[in-house]
């Protein structure tokens, strides 16, 4: 048994097998293929703790088995919600071994995203942190069940398996059954059964334009390729100490190059509990570390920083940084105040990445997002009717290529409309590109908000509010803020005397992630539309980039026409 999901045609599937982008191994070989000294060389570095990769590979191998023992199968699906901690790969690669098919949420994902994920994927097993605020019952009565009680429904508590603070090196110790069963994972356990290195090895996480979370099936073959292919490009190798500070389960992380990236080539990752400089400067003085991933807001952050710190940063060589788009200024700041080089990264969930190359001129470095890390990723910049534009116009990016998904899993009706019939997704965002195919990224079609790199999807959020009794409408668009890039704004048409306080309660109560909470709501008696009748999001917008929103400004009662 094996997940579903669109296959690539054959003729391409063929073509890449024949390039050697595909060769048919399991993505769990970025760890198993180091043998000898290189496997006695530290993977992952965790607080106190250190994992070599004949660890992370035995740890790996024991949890599978005891996996396998509960009655987890090839072909079964996991929803996996664990903080920036070692435990995240050594759960990732544990499932991989026994062919199961995860969803790792981000750590900052409420009850209403993970129950989500649960209907479309019905996980046969769950992994959580028992730390997480939603796992146990809410004292406040915000939530009057907890994400346990809930999930427990479908999985069963005899399949959900918490992670307690570990307390050494075995951090199998660490796991336990939520029936209060031990893990029992023998010394000598190991997965039976290959890993069917064609299939599908997870989901990534989509940032959502359509109301409901979509899951993206990458395949080993697809994920690996997309592994390798970044660690040539940025030219990784067994020196390289990465800091992972961003979560440790989104697509940059993981595989831009990422944590896999430095695991096949056999480098350390180090893991942050989160990426502010007061708990990142300190790791990187002590950790020698060479290589960080950031979003735009969090170098602001470190930028800030840098000039007064104590803390010495000279070991670090390269910060990437992606998710959102950089500003010229900002970049122009990197090799003077962080002292190292930067690389500008603008990938996505569903594949393609684009990276500056580490020699690029400065130019191209501070001003472009970068160009397609393969050579066999398509690339078309189409008008709103399908046309290419004029060369240096900007359109919609559309692209195919070995690494970049065939389809959303079963959303056949949402496919239909961001693939073309030549298998070209529609990434939903507006791109320009330079005569030597460097891409700048300008807007997007989509109808999201970029909260520095969380993207919010506006219409769950609409969804979610129009649920409440008193609102009639609600519609969320993005406003222009200094730090985050963007944040977002919902204005709601409600009954006289809704209060903006128990609008927010109500999403609270629905699990909403926090990031997804508008961070203004402005209530509204009109909504202005376009000729053809929808909201005139355009215009929400206009209004608030004149407005220079004050965020800390009490919601305002005003009246928005067209
Ligand atoms: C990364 O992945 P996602 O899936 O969270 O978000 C993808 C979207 C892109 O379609 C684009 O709208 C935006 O995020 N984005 C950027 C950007 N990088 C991503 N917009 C402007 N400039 C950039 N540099 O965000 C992601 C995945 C892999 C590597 C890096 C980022």
């Amino acid at each position: 048994m094996s997940v579903v999901h669109t296959p690539w045609p054959d003729d391409l599937a063929a073509a890449y097998r024949a390039k050697g982008y595909w060769r048919d191994e399991p993505l769990t070989d970025v760890i198993t293929r180091h043998k000898g000294e290189t496997a006695a060389a530290t993977a992952i570095l965790c607080g106190e703790r250190a994992f070599s990769y004949t660890a992370l590979d035995r740890l790996s191998d024991r949890l599978a088995w005891a996996l396998q023992r509960r009655g987890l199968r090839a072909g079964d699906t996991a929803l996996v919600q664990l903080p920036n901690r070692a435990e995240f790969y050594v759960v990732f690669f544990a499932l991989l071994k026994c062919g199961a098919v995860p969803v790792n949420a981000l750590n900052n994902h409420g009850a209403f995203e993970l129950l989500s994920y649960a209907g479309q994927i019905e996980p046969r097993l769950a992994v959580l942190w028992r730390g997480h605020a939603l796992v146990e019952p809410d004292p406040r009565g915000e939530r009057p069940d907890s994400l346990l009680g809930q999930l427990g429904g479908s999985v069963g508590l005899n399949r959900v398996l918490l992670l307690d603070e570990a307390a050494d090196d075995d951090c199998l110790d660490g796991f336990a059954w939520a029936d209060g069963a031990a893990l029992d994972a023998a010394e000598d356990g190991r997965p039976e059964g290959a890993i069917d290195a064609k299939g599908v090895a997870f989901f990534q996480l989509s940032g959502g334009s359509t109301g409901t979370p979509k899951l993206i099936p990458r395949t080993h073959n697809d994920y690996l390729y997309s592994v390798r292919q970044s660690v040539e490009v940025c030219g990784l190798d067994a020196t390289c100490r990465f800091l992972c500070a961003l979560p440790a389960p989104h697509n940059f992380t993981l595989s831009s190059p990422g944590a896999l990236g430095v695991f096949l080539a056999g480098g350390t990752v180090v893991m942050a509990g989160d990426p502010g400089p007061a708990t990142c400067f300190p790791l990187i003085e002590r950790h020698r570390v060479t290589w960080a991933a950031l979003v735009p807001p969090v170098l602001t952050l470190w930028l800030a920083e840098a000039g007064h710190t104590a803390a010495d940063l000279s070991s670090l060589e390269v910060v990437q940084v992606g998710g959102a788009k950089l500003s010229a200024s900002f970049a122009e700041r990197v090799p003077a105040e962080l002292g190292c080089r930067l690389q500008q990264v603008f990938g996505m969930a569903e594949g393609l990445v684009n990276y500056t190359r580490l020699d690029d001129d400065p130019w191209t470095v501070f001003n472009t997002q970068g160009r397609p890390m393969s050579p066999d990723d398509e690339i078309r910049i189409l008008d709103p009717s399908g046309h290419p534009v004029a060369p240096g116009e900007a359109g919609e990016l559309w692209t195919r290529g070995p690494y970049t998904f065939r389809g959303y899993y079963k959303a056949d009706l949402h496919n239909a409309r961001v693939f073309d019939a030549e298998g070209f997704y529609s990434s939903g965002d507006l791109v320009s590109r330079t005569p030597e195919g460097n891409l700048i990224v300008c807007g997007r079609s989509k109808d999201q908000i970029n909260r520095g790199g969380e993207k919010i999807d506006a219409q769950e959020v609409e969804d979610v509010l129009a649920g409440h009794a008193q609102v009639n409408f609600a519609a969320v668009v993005a406003m222009p803020d200094a730090l985050m890039g963007e944040r977002s704004c919902a204005f709601v048409l409600a009954a006289p005397g809704t209060k903006a306080s128990g609008l927010r309660r109500f999403l609270r109560e629905r699990g909403l992630a926090d990031y997804k909470m508008p961070d203004k709501i402005v209530f509204v008696d009109s909504l202005p539309k376009t000729a053809v009748g929808k909201i005139d999001k355009q215009l929400l917008r206009e209004t608030l980039k004149r407005e220079q929103p004050d965020l800390n400004a009490a919601p305002v009662r005003s009246t928005v026409t067209a």
